[in-house]
């Protein structure tokens, strides 16, 4: 076959957000626009001589497309060998895990996460490191560095892969291996659980899950593991084919998007966990009967019960929590006696701690939970930890907890996303509340007195990077605390995060309801970022 030189014309949007770079799937689809980003990519990475890059996605539609492309890219480019996964089917926890236990130097993961997907939906790409993690500001700032002056990149004018099976095919100097991407993943949990406590709990029917896919990536994963390894009723894996339009849905595992599942756990004959995961496989929603476990409680309650999980039996190093993830964690690490960390929002945040053996265990607010058995946040990982916690204790998960909160009190949180706002109002309200942050401490709103307010900043305490403007913060005098942001993962104008924690201590109502709780809060917080003046909206689209 033959190489080819491709002069293209540089694009200047091809800057990646929180989690890669998202556009819509048209995007995508113009002459020389994943082309351009992939060659860019390869013109930062193949300096340092990769030997070996991992590719699979989500399952979206354009999945296929995209690594057809990707593969004629990097065999042009004589990268030696391509690992890829059979029907490209690789969750984002099971892509860092082949990186690490091949030594990988790199990955390629396609997905927009929860992103709807199909041909008017989105897509998205993202670059991993050697070690697992997505890649670090640096690199993806060097890629769409080279990306806004790129001019040509090279093709290798090969025919489709058959991806439908396993096989090893040499094209020209590129070694290319297709094997399953979920065996692996598998034989990873076994190592990290007891598989066979699990099984005896099911087979007592001590412990019953119901795991909703959402049509997503997870399905196969989740059938593998919970019906063949661990012997979990045919009917506990919902909505489980991989779909390329993920069944026209939002596999964004909350409240909302996962309301099937809700209304099951909410049932009288509901089994003792709920979860859910979302398109690429990283999040997961926790829920017991007529339980909702938020994700920064989640998290904590991993902590306090990290001893049972056989990756932690003999204790933990530390951990880490997004800025917006409520305080819920922090307590519980104080009561260890271990550190805890706060990072910017994003998992890419946390690699260096992990890597640095400073932290085991991270999670973020918006569903997201892991572990240092890879460098993603993993869906699946949490509802197996949750499952071991929940076998061994033989509690309902709203006994573990309103025992938790009785112990370290209970941080209520919310979110709410003001969707689509247009950019321009969505900047001048951030500015405008950045100007007023000096000015807000010791003004009162309501029944809420501000302490202080100021601008997230970062420094990486093990390579002193600096991320700076990650978030406006705004502290009260009762403890409790405000986070805006603009996300990083929309592809439709602005989406306004405004993050609600408001702390109660042990000695009073711990059984409240989370919105009605934060209700008051919400209002102070819509004052002060004058969010009806800037966006015109006075209701959230969503509140998680
Ligand atoms: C969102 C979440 C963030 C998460 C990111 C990627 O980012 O808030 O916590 O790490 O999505 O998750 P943003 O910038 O939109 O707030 V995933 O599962 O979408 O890759
Ligand atoms: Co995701």
């Amino acid at each position: 076959f033959e190489v080819v030189e491709v002069a293209s014309k540089a694009f200047s949007d091809q800057k990646p957000g929180t989690s890669g770079l998202r556009k819509k799937v048209q995007v995508f689809q113009q002459e020389h626009y994943l082309e351009n980003f992939v060659q860019s990519f390869l013109n930062v990475v193949l300096k340092d001589e990769p030997r070996l890059i991992v590719i699979g996605g989500d399952g979206r539609f354009f999945n296929l497309d995209a690594i057809q492309t990707i593969v004629e890219i990097a065999v042009a480019n004589e990268v030696p060998q391509l690992l890829i996964a059979r029907d490209g089917i690789l969750s984002t926890p099971a892509a860092s895990h082949w990186i690490r236990k091949y030594q990988a130097d790199a990955g390629i993961i396609l997905s927009a996460s929860h992103n709807p997907a199909g041909e008017n939906g989105d897509f998205g790409i993202k670059f991993n490191g050697a070690n697992g993690a997505p890649a670090p500001e640096a690199l993806t700032t060097a890629v769409f560095e080279t990306s806004k002056s790129i001019s040509s990149y090279k093709r290798a004018k090969i025919e489709a892969l058959d991806l439908t099976h396993d096989q090893d095919i040499l094209l020209n100097h590129t070694h290319v291996v297709i094997r399953d991407g979920i065996e692996d993943y598998v034989h990873h949990m076994a190592a990290l659980f007891d598989f066979d406590a699990l099984r005896d709990g099911f087979e007592s029917k001590q412990i019953s899950i119901l795991f909703d896919a959402m049509n997503a990536v997870t399905g196969p994963y989740a059938k593998r593991l919970f019906l063949d390894a661990l012997g979990a009723d045919e009917t506990s894996v919902i909505n489980a084919e991989a779909k390329a339009d993920f069944g026209g849905g939002h596999p964004d595992p909350n409240l909302v998007h996962a309301a099937e599942l809700v209304a099951q756990m909410n049932t009288a004959d509901a089994p003792v966990l709920g979860a859910a995961s979302d398109g690429d496989g990283d999040r997961n929603l926790i829920l017991g009967k007529q339980q909702f476990v938020s994700p920064s409680d989640s998290l904590a309650v991993l902590l306090e019960h990290h001893k049972l999980l056989p990756q932690f039996s003999e204790g933990i190093l530390g951990v880490a929590r997004s800025m917006p993830t409520s305080t819920a964690v922090d307590r519980v690490a104080e009561s260890l006696g271990i550190d805890c960390y706060e990072t910017p929002t994003g998992w890419k945040f946390f690699g260096n701690l992990l890597d640095d053996k400073r932290i085991q265990l991270c999670g973020e607010e918006s569903f997201g939970t892991g572990s240092d058995h890879v460098r993603e946040k993993d869906g699946l990982w949490a509802v197996l930890a949750w499952l071991t916690i929940v076998n061994s204790l033989n509690k309902p998960v709203a006994q573990i907890m309103s025992e938790h909160w009785q112990r370290f009190g209970r941080s209520y949180y919310c979110r709410y996303d003001f969707e689509g706002i247009a950019s321009d109002s969505a900047d001048e309200m951030i500015t405008a509340l950045t100007k007023s942050v000096t000015s807000l401490a010791d003004q009162t709103f309501g029944n809420y007195q501000v302490k202080r307010a100021d601008i997230f900043e970062y420094t990486d305490p093990v390579d002193a990077s600096e991320a700076k403007n990650q978030g406006v913060r705004v502290f009260f005098t009762d403890g409790s605390r405000v986070v805006y942001r603009l996300s990083g993962t929309g592809t439709v104008g602005a989406t306004l995060r405004v993050y609600l924690e408001q702390y109660q201590d042990a000695s009073g109502d711990l059984q409240g309801d989370a919105q009605v709780v934060t209700q008051e809060l919400a209002e102070v917080a819509l004052t002060i970022a004058k969010v009806n003046e800037f966006s015109g909206r006075t209701t959230p689209d969503v509140i998680t």
